[in-house]
């Protein structure tokens, strides 16, 4: 990926603020290290190039000290600060600074006053009322705590998908580095692409499995190693929020693709797949399909499936969602992928909240060969997140109609996106929304306060094009709002109003339920990354696995046609 350096040097910059919080400094030092790690994540280009030409400096938030420590990392791959910042800082404490609403202060005054170490001690200083009686907390601070150590525990210590993907994108190419292995590749959830995924699973095909098997557990960022032997290893690799277990398993070259199909799982699908092998007379395992003792099936995967007279299915699929029997017919559904995709329905540029102009937003859409992006800033009562007055919109519409002129095989949209007030209404008038290429409405406030009918309003205007991320949920950790979906999707489809599936991996809403929900009324979707910051647009792909999954073809949706053609509302075509 484009900026994993800088965003592993940021997760250190970070660090290293944590590490200084917890140990009680709170001055100007943590602040600029916050700032920097800030600046780096959002650096659209990457920070090997900036400091070999000697531009680090430059950059508005990297300070002396600071950029020492950059090039220092560039250098040796650390910072001798985050070691030092980290020394005696109990891991576990680190760990709880994802509880929300738990900062790295309190956790400070915990460990200074009450000596607490981890999570375990967390909840027993809470329990026994001992946080409470710490100065400045008291009983309402401790029980916002205990909340959010539910909160927490509910998202589960699962990992975010992108994080994974990258994870499991490092340590491949780390394998291929070591001994040679025939084939290699993730498996479990994490190839089924599933929002988050419990622990990683890799497979390699190869005849040297213990050398394999070392190679593995020298991956830097090992912490522990839980297993190690001949045919398989497991470890624990501490990450920049916790640490994450990643299995791997080595089969020899003929059985990969019933190991990868095995290990792939999910076990409800294999479940069932070993009993369809059972009533046919066959065998199946990680090693192959067998009838008796003969191998009828394992090289690949598609001979697996075959054997067991299926068509090869999806990963995504996998699910025992009624996809055996659809392989069996030969009815499975050609799965919308990413190069179907047109364009981007939904990004910010730094006429909002964006850090992009629009200019380099219209280079990255290019570079993933995008016919068109729709820039959908917000609306002028969402201020805090820098929406466009009237007046603001129509510079940024002035901005795009001077590029349009001069970009060749790329279509800049006008767009906006609009909240939905609490009475229902849109942040603009009729006459600018009916300006606009490309609506999208969306709820930022008044999250409990009649949605679903505010919503179902907001569709009746004839200008809008989709809603944005329909429930408002955080993966992180808000609930959402209360919305009935199903009126919602009953509503847009009467309309011809797209649903959003907002790919932005902290939302992924609507998730793969209530896509398949949507889409069985009759509901068109519309893609888009929600794009804020460089890199941001490639998180598209996590959506198209979460459509995939929700087994959306190209045919529902609607940033697949061209964008004369975007406006479907009742197949009337394009209103300009
Ligand atoms: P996760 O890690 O919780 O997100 O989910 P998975 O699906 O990656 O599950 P994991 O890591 O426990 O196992 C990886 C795959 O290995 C799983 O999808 C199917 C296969 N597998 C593991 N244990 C069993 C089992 O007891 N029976 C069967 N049939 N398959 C299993
Ligand atoms: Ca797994
Ligand atoms: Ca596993
Ligand atoms: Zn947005």
């Amino acid at each position: 990926m484009g900026n994993s350096r800088n965003r592993e040097i940021a997760a250190g910059l970070s660090r290293i603020a944590d590490a200084l919080e917890i140990k009680g400094d709170s001055g100007f030092k943590v602040m600029a290290y916050r700032r920097a790690a800030r600046v780096l994540e959002d650096l659209p280009e990457d920070i090997a190039r900036v400091a070999i030409e000697g531009r680090l400096r430059e950059i508005s938030g990297i300070g002396k000290g600071i950029a020492q420590k950059i090039e220092e990392h560039l250098d040796t791959g650390t910072m001798r600060k985050l070691l030092e910042a980290t020394a005696g800082v109990p891991e576990g404490l680190f760990d709880l600074l994802n509880i929300p609403g738990l900062g790295a202060r309190t956790i400070h005054i915990a460990y200074r006053e009450l000596g607490i170490r981890s999570l375990a001690d967390l909840r027993q200083v809470i329990s026994d009322g001992r946080l409470a009686s710490l100065p400045g907390l008291g009983p309402k601070k401790a029980e916002s705590i205990r909340n959010g150590i539910e909160l927490f525990e509910r998202a589960g210590r699962r990992i975010p998908i992108d994080r994974a993907t990258r994870l499991a994108e490092d340590v491949v190419a780390w394998m291929k580095q070591g001994p040679p292995a025939e084939r290699i590749s993730p498996a479990g959830s994490l190839r089924r692409r599933r929002e988050s995924v419990g622990d990683l699973d890799i497979l390699a095909a190869s005849d040297g499995g213990s050398e394999l098997v070392e190679h593995f557990t020298r991956y830097p960022g090992v912490t522990r190693i839980l297993a190690r032997g001949g045919t398989r290893g497991s470890v624990h690799i501490t990450g920049p929020e916790f640490e994450y277990q990643v299995d791997l398993r080595i089969v020899p070259k003929e059985s990969w693709g019933a190991a990868l199909q095995y290990f792939t799982g999910s076990k409800a699908h294999n479940v069932r797949l070993r009993s369809l092998a059972k009533d046919m007379g066959l065998k199946i395992s990680e090693y192959g399909v067998y009838r008796g003792e003969r191998r009828e099936a394992g090289a690949t995967e598609e001979d697996c499936y075959r054997a067991l007279g299926l068509d090869w299915i999806p990963p995504e699929m996998r699910e025992d969602r009624g996809e055996i029997r659809l392989a069996r017919e030969g009815d499975l559904p050609r799965l919308i992928e990413e190069k179907d995709l047109r364009g981007d329905l939904h990004v910010h540029s730094v006429f909002s909240d964006g850090s992009l102009t629009i200019e380099e937003l219209a280079s990255a859409a290019l570079r993933r060969g995008y016919e068109y992006l729709a820039i959908c800033d917000h609306s002028q009562s969402v201020d805090y997140a820098g929406g466009l007055s009237p007046a603001r919109l129509l510079e940024q519409q002035a901005e795009i109609d001077r590029l349009n002129r001069k970009l060749k095989g790329l279509r800049l949209l006008k767009g906006a996106e609009v909240d939905i007030l609490s009475d229902g209404k849109l942040d603009y008038p009729d006459e600018i929304l009916g300006g606009l290429d490309v609506v999208v409405a969306s709820i930022h406030s008044g999250f409990r306060k009649n949605v679903t009918r505010r919503m179902i309003a907001a569709m009746r205007n004839p200008h809008v094009t989709a809603i944005a991320h329909p429930t408002g949920r955080l993966l992180s950790g808000r609930e959402g709002y209360a919305v009935d979906i199903e009126s919602v999707a009953e509503a847009a489809a009467e309309f011809g109003v797209a649903l959003e599936l907002n790919a932005c991996v902290d939302r992924l809403d609507l998730d793969e339920n209530n896509l398949r929900r949507a889409v069985a009324r009759g509901g068109r979707i519309s893609i888009g990354s929600d794009s804020h910051h460089s890199g941001d647009m490639d998180m598209i792909r996590f959506g198209i696995g979460i459509a995939r999954r929700a087994w959306l073809t190209k045919e529902h949706v609607l940033n697949t046609r061209p964008w004369k053609n975007l406006h479907g509302r009742r197949e009337q075509g394009p209103s300009r």
